[in-house]
């Protein structure tokens, strides 16, 4: 049920009550996603964090994505997890000895001085770069913050594009669903069942000490998790393609490979950013712009479906593309070049009764309100997520949809504020699900109020 809010009264607290999250969640050089759930820094978290960072310190929100990236690989990959050697390991599991990055990762230019994970994350950070450069040019010129983050953030792009351009069409693919960010998703389900599991005994879950199991991944998920990133780890992290397709289903590196729709989406806006980064530097820019182009039609190609109007996942390993709807496959109405008749179709999905924006849901919901594997409360099988809500109202503004985006916008901040910044929300009602002053909730609400 919708909850009485007055945007002019609430404005203030919403402001003071995110800058608090985003205070305590800070650690001097960046900022944990939860004190407790999530105590290192996250890759995709840092990007979301300083896009409203920059409100409140755009030195700070430099800082952010500067300690991020000075854990880049030599290989050019930006890990998803930067641990804080001050926390115990069992705070944390998968924790630094699990994935040896400067061990089991030296081959692949893993940095010997801060341990990481060894997968990576959605590439949101050359978009979050250019928006925080733009909160303050002066000090990021003074500072010469484009200058230093720019070959860092190009090398990133390369890794991407030619280590793990695994189905060979020029799109990226992910090979953990940890990559993709969205760890449950029903997408998840038919690749991963060509995973054998890692026993349950084999590894403890640290999530459960602050998570309700029933907002959370399954067991099952959680040894088909450890399976993947051992393998990966055991073979050195390596992302040959040859190697890759070996191992053969159920076993060995390589049996997980998905080209995902968000993940691809954020890898062209943030092309397109990266231009206007290498042109505010004096380069014409023009290069990107283009190979942003080509990604677009490479991703229409690969991974458009007419019928659901929506995008889909592939199934590398597979072949085929995975017949279920998640929010995923809406995020790219954030590009500025698709053809008319792809945003109307991505409109009228969004608002369709498998998502129901405006209708009967308060924010897009993770999942397919009609699918088998709808859950309001677990994870990425249902609830709505306050990152997928800020990339989708920027793409429905980026396409003139003023109407839908204000009301997306409208019920993000109520539900920001409502639901004490949470992890994630309930799509039908906004109730709290996850855990509570989750920095990206604050940061993304902070910057959709500004
Ligand atoms: C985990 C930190 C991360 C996010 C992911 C989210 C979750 C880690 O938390 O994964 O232990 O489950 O799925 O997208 O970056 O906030």
């Amino acid at each position: 049920r919708p909850i009485a809010y007055d945007p002019a009264v609430e404005a203030d607290s919403l402001h003071s009550g995110a800058a608090r999250v985003l205070e305590s969640n800070w650690t001097g050089r960046s900022t944990v996603p939860s004190r407790g759930l999530y105590p290192h820094q996250w890759s995709w978290d840092s990007a979301f964090i300083a896009i409203g960072l920059r409100h409140l310190s755009p030195l700070r929100a430099q800082t952010e994505l500067e300690t991020l990236l000075s854990a880049q690989w030599g290989d050019g990959r930006i890990p998803h997890i930067v641990f804080n050697p001050s926390v115990p390991l069992d705070a944390y599991f998968p924790s630094p000895d699990f994935w040896r990055s400067s061990t089991a990762g030296r081959a692949a230019g893993a940095p010997r001085t801060v341990q990481t994970s060894g997968i990576v994350q959605p590439p949101v950070h050359a978009l979050a770069a250019w928006l925080v450069h733009c909160a303050d040019p002066g000090l990021s010129h003074g500072r010469g913050f484009l200058a230093r983050v720019y070959p860092r953030l190009a090398a990133w792009h390369r890794y991407l594009l030619h280590r793990r351009d695994l189905g060979g069409g020029g799109l990226a693919s992910v090979v953990h669903p940890w990559e993709q960010g969205m760890d449950n998703s029903p997408c998840w389900d038919a690749p991963l069942a060509r995973v054998l599991p890692a026993p349950a005994r084999s590894f403890r879950r640290a999530d459960l000490d602050h998570g309700a199991p029933e907002d959370r991944p399954t067991d099952l998920d959680y040894g088909r998790y450890v399976r993947l990133a051992t393998d990966y780890r055991d073979a050195g992290y390596a992302d040959d393609r040859d190697r890759a397709g070996r191992g053969g289903p159920g076993r060995g590196a390589g049996s997980f490979a998905v080209e995902d729709p968000a993940f691809n989406a954020m890898l062209i806006a943030s092309e397109h950013a990266l231009a206007r980064i290498a042109r505010e530097l004096g380069a014409t820019g023009t290069a990107r712009h283009a190979r942003a182009e080509r990604l677009t039609t490479a991703l229409l190609e690969r991974l458009w479906d007419p019928e659901r109007g929506m995008f889909l996942c592939r199934d590398v390993r597979g072949g085929a593309l995975v017949p279920e709807r998640s929010v995923s496959g809406l995020i790219p109405l954030l590009l500025p070049t698709l053809p008319r008749e792809i945003t109307r179709a991505l409109v009228r999905t969004v608002r369709g009764p498998h998502f129901s924006l405006g209708t009967t849901t308060r924010l897009v919901p993770s999942y397919d309100l009609l699918g088998e594997a709808f859950d309001p409360h677990r994870y990425w099988r249902g609830p709505a997520w306050f990152n997928t809500a800020w990339l989708l109202e920027r793409g429905l503004r980026t396409h003139g949809e003023r109407a839908t985006a204000d009301q997306l916008r409208q019920s993000a901040l109520e539900s920001a504020h409502s639901s004490g910044f949470a992890e994630y929300v309930d799509p039908y009602t906004g109730e709290a699900c996850g855990t509570a002053d989750f920095s990206w909730t604050a940061a993304l609400a902070l910057d959709l109020l500004h």
